[in-house]
């Protein structure tokens, strides 16, 4: 959340199937490894540290199993800054089993929902879709150490200052009492628990719901977790009884100049414009709204409201946003969304690109399900499938490919 890559929907995707990330760490890059120009920086750290009253026990405590961590500085460059498409996220943030887990979630933790929903006027199925993005409702919070991930980049410098300022709040987690340096775990950017929060956000945010003094948003309980997603969107505006945001139908002709999230009107002004819901009605007044046309204008188009603003402050991700919306409005029982995307930059539809893997998959290059996202396992497939056949190896799917196969 807030931008570092959390373990939710920013890793682990992609390519088909939903099988759960294993989720311990073998990879002995995420293991500490001795380095002197790490031990050295956190020689002088620990002075600056001392300084924004961390003691010296907390410290030793932290440090005495942590350490410069390669795998995290490997994937910090690695980050490429391509972007799904939405079609290709909300493929994923939104797959039957995501759907069907959630609201297996929803159901075993109605008790506790429905009281943090009360208290922080948040909806259940807003909270545990976040929940559902962020770890896949706890399968994937993460086991790395954030002090040796924090430390780490920290270290590295890329992004030193943010990193330090997570440091140090880690620090002031541990010298609380909250959480153990053993088991202050999370993703390789230090994002934590359930809902993935990074630990400047855990400070300003957390709450302890359970009531056992201490904010726990590491154990299996994700109570506390949920909580403090609730009291995040409280504080950030969030106004129960609200949508994110609606599909809509545009009128023909309608001057797409007014899409983005800089022009908003009131949903009557939109309306004279012709704009309605995917069942043909006005859009109530929820306030001022925008309209989205995330995939283009042949796209679906959304209508936004205060509450996506909200979610903004959580990840500022466009297809975060929608994601964790349109999620929240499936777990409630909505539909999929009814608009058709583009096709792709390969010209094939969603079905098109289903198709391919299934047919990949029969040929026995198995693409690892068939959820119409090309990722690395269908590319791999891909690659396989053009040697055996003797085409060009570009792992790249096409129409012609898909007829090869079909
Ligand atoms: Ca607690």
């Amino acid at each position: 959340m807030l931008g570092v890559a959390g373990i939710g929907l920013s890793a682990c995707t992609g390519g088909g199937g939903g099988s759960p990330m294993v989720t311990r760490t073998v990879d002995p890059a995420m293991q500490p490894q001795a380095n002197a120009g790490y031990d050295a920086w956190v020689a002088g750290f620990r002075g600056r540290a001392q300084a924004q009253g961390i003691s010296q026990a907390t410290l030793n405590a932290a440090f005495r199993n942590s350490g410069y961590l390669p795998g995290v500085i490997e994937r910090d460059r690695n980050q490429t800054e391509f972007t799904r498409t939405l079609e290709d996220y909300l493929a994923i943030a939104a797959s039957d089993e995501r759907v069907s887990k959630g609201k297996a979630a929803l159901s075993q933790n109605s008790a506790a929902l429905t009281k943090i929903s009360q208290q922080y006027g948040v909806e259940p199925e807003v909270i545990t879709a976040v929940w559902g993005l962020e770890s896949f409702y706890g399968e994937r919070r993460g086991d790395i150490s954030v002090i040796s991930a924090t430390s780490t980049l920290a270290y590295d410098g890329r992004r030193g200052d943010f990193f330090e300022k997570q440091l140090i709040a880690s620090l002031k987690i541990l010298q609380n009492g909250d959480v153990t340096a053993e088991n202050m775990t999370g993703s390789w950017a230090g994002a934590m628990g359930h809902t993935q929060f990074i630990p400047t956000s855990y400070q300003a945010y957390a709450v302890d719901f359970t009531g056992d003094g201490k904010r726990d948003i590491w154990s299996d309980n994700p109570t506390d977790s949920l909580a403090s997603t609730a009291a995040y969107l409280s504080r950030s505006g969030w106004t129960k009884g609200q949508p994110w945001g609606v599909e809509v139908k545009l009128p023909s002709g309608f001057n797409t100049a007014q899409a983005g999230r800089s022009t908003t009107r009131s949903p009557s002004e939109w309306a004279a414009q012709g704009v309605r819901d995917m069942n043909g009605r006005v859009v109530p007044n929820y306030g001022a709204a925008s309209i989205l046309l995330p995939s283009g204008p042949s796209g679906p188009a959304f209508m936004t409201f205060r509450n996506f603003t909200v979610i903004t402050r959580y990840n500022n991700s466009e297809s975060y946003v929608i994601g964790v919306g349109h999620l929240s409005d499936r777990l409630k029982g909505g539909k999929p969304i009814q608009g058709s995307f583009p096709p792709d930059k390969y010209g094939l539809t969603i079905d098109d690109r289903r198709a391919l893997q299934r047919g990949l998959t029969a040929k026995g290059f198995d693409t690892q399900g068939a959820d119409g996202v090309i990722g690395s396992n269908t590319e791999t497939a891909i690659r396989a499938y053009q040697q055996s056949v003797g085409l060009p190896v570009t792992g790249l799917p096409s129409r012609a490919l898909l007829a090869s196969v079909t």
